[in-house]
């Protein structure tokens, strides 16, 4: 199968999540009004702005969903997720440990790789896998263990698909099949597979130990839309009684955007129906569904990324963000003031290899004559050669794991041991990750060999 209908599949599939999720979360369905309200805003106050995703066909696409989040149990469940997601053209990047917050899951985002894929749909899934490893409660993680043995978050029919498709491939009709069948694995499902004694004692361990472990599959948690000017859409939801999380997660704003900033507004709890050890019915709740926003920026080299690091736990050191978020306006100012020794005009990011570009020959520019120049900064003076920054499309532990807390409510703060364990999930998975910033390192050397050969230049 070609990476057409890897597309087409993977466009279908987050259409169909994004109906359901619309449809049984009125919180998201306001949330989606509001982001497209405040992004309509935006384009009518930056024409320029709406020129440049106009000319880069994304206008049409600004209201899709750029990505999802599901949490696993077991290593087979991760596994054949992500043999279902390859049928989608969307491949485990990145390895993303999140003990280092005391969540005990570890992480990859399931996503299209080639720039087209990501233009024509860029539906991500950021997929977390259990750590019993990390449970400290012996009870806990034994029962876990039991009730994940015992579910197949997959139908038999979209196992005997993704069988066929590794086979042969699929016709038009099967692949649409498999949409279906597919995001059911994802669905919202009120009726728990334990009592609510199960319920209560895994998520005294840890809360996301009941939302993992309790119900049929992995639901979808969230769903996240593309907001032109996040913080507005930040001010706008707090505006509307939406419950948004204390601060937008990721980098201050800049003038030159970098990485992903990122927020959202938190999960209420939802009645969900426990059966209970003599087969009666209880009714109870859990808060597991939100929606989030995000906004991306150039992606950063391991240079960059390094500073960027620094920077941010500098920030978080000297002003620790209180749990109810209380502090929030100090945090930001001091953000705000690591970060002014972040560079912030694309030339200096480039010159000092912070961030990832893309090159390309300026046909408009005229300056064909200077072929014959030396260095790369003498191309890009004459504006013969041009530089983009590429923008990233992967995701950040730190801002992970504030979204995870924004969730899990005023529960202890239990001691968790900070361990990564890259080679237990990618034996669980069944394949490595791919490394996130060689994408981004081929990407440029690519465009600029291909840039310099156009423009008849052996090596700037
Ligand atoms: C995933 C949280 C991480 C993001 O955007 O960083 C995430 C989860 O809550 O399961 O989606
Ligand atoms: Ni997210």
């Amino acid at each position: 199968m070609n990476d057409a209908s890897a597309d087409s599949i993977r466009t279908m599939f987050a259409s169909a999540v994004s109906d359901r999720y619309q449809a049984e979360a009125p919180q998201y369905r306001a949330m989606k009004a509001l982001v497209a309200e405040v992004n309509r805003q935006t384009l009518a106050d930056e024409p320029q702005l709406k020129r440049r995703l106009e000319e880069n066909d994304e206008l049409e696409r600004l209201d899709v969903e750029r990505h999802g989040a599901i949490r696993v149990g077991t290593a087979e469940e991760l596994s054949m997720l992500r043999r279902l997601f390859a049928i989608m053209g969307m491949a485990p990047v990145g390895y993303y440990d999140l003990s280092i917050a005391g969540i005990p899951v570890h992480s990859t985002a399931f996503r299209p790789i080639g720039a087209r894929a990501l233009r024509t749909n860029p539906f991500r899934i950021f997929t977390s896998l259990l750590r019993l490893d990390l449970i400290g409660n012996a009870q806990a993680r034994e029962i876990a263990a039991k009730v994940l043995a015992q579910r197949d978050i997959f139908t038999p029919r979209c196992r005997a698909l993704i069988d066929l498709f590794e086979r042969r491939g699929f016709d038009d009709g099967e692949a649409r099949e498999f949409v279906l069948e597919a995001a059911k694995s994802f669905r919202w499902n009120g009726q728990a597979t334990v009592s609510s004694a199960v319920y209560r004692t895994l998520h005294a361990t840890h809360p996301l130990l009941a939302d993992i472990v309790c119900f049929k599959g992995p639901h979808i948690n969230h769903l996240t839309l593309y907001a032109l000017d996040i913080d507005a859409a930040h001010k706008a939801m707090a505006a509307r009684g939406m419950n948004p999380k204390a601060i937008v997660e990721g980098p201050p704003p800049r003038r030159c955007p970098i990485l992903l900033r990122q927020t959202s507004f938190k999960a209420r709890p939802e009645p969900v129906e426990f059966i209970e050890e003599d087969g009666r019915r209880v009714t109870g709740a859990h808060a597991a569904r939100f929606g989030e926003i995000e906004q991306r920026g150039a992606a950063l080299t391991a240079k960059g990324r390094a500073l960027y690091d620094r920077l941010l736990a500098e920030a978080q050191a000297a002003v620790p963000l209180a749990t109810d978020g209380a502090n929030a306006l100090a945090f930001n100012e001091e953000l705000a003031r690591r970060f002014a020794a972040f560079p912030d005009d694309d030339e200096t990011l480039r010159r000092e290899k912070l961030a990832f570009f893309h090159y390309s020959v300026d046909t408009s520019a005229g300056g064909g004559e200077s072929t014959s120049a030396g260095s790369l900064d003498d191309l890009l003076r004459t504006g013969a050669l041009r530089a983009d920054p590429i923008v990233y499309e992967d995701f950040l532990p730190v801002s992970a794991a504030g979204i995870f807390r924004s969730n899990l409510g005023e529960h202890g703060e239990e001691e968790l041991i900070e361990r990564a364990d890259r080679r237990a999930f990618e034996a669980a998975l069944g394949a490595p990750v791919f490394n996130e910033l060689a994408l981004y390192e081929e990407a440029e050397t690519r465009s600029l060999g291909a840039s310099l050969r156009a423009l008849g230049v052996d090596r700037a």
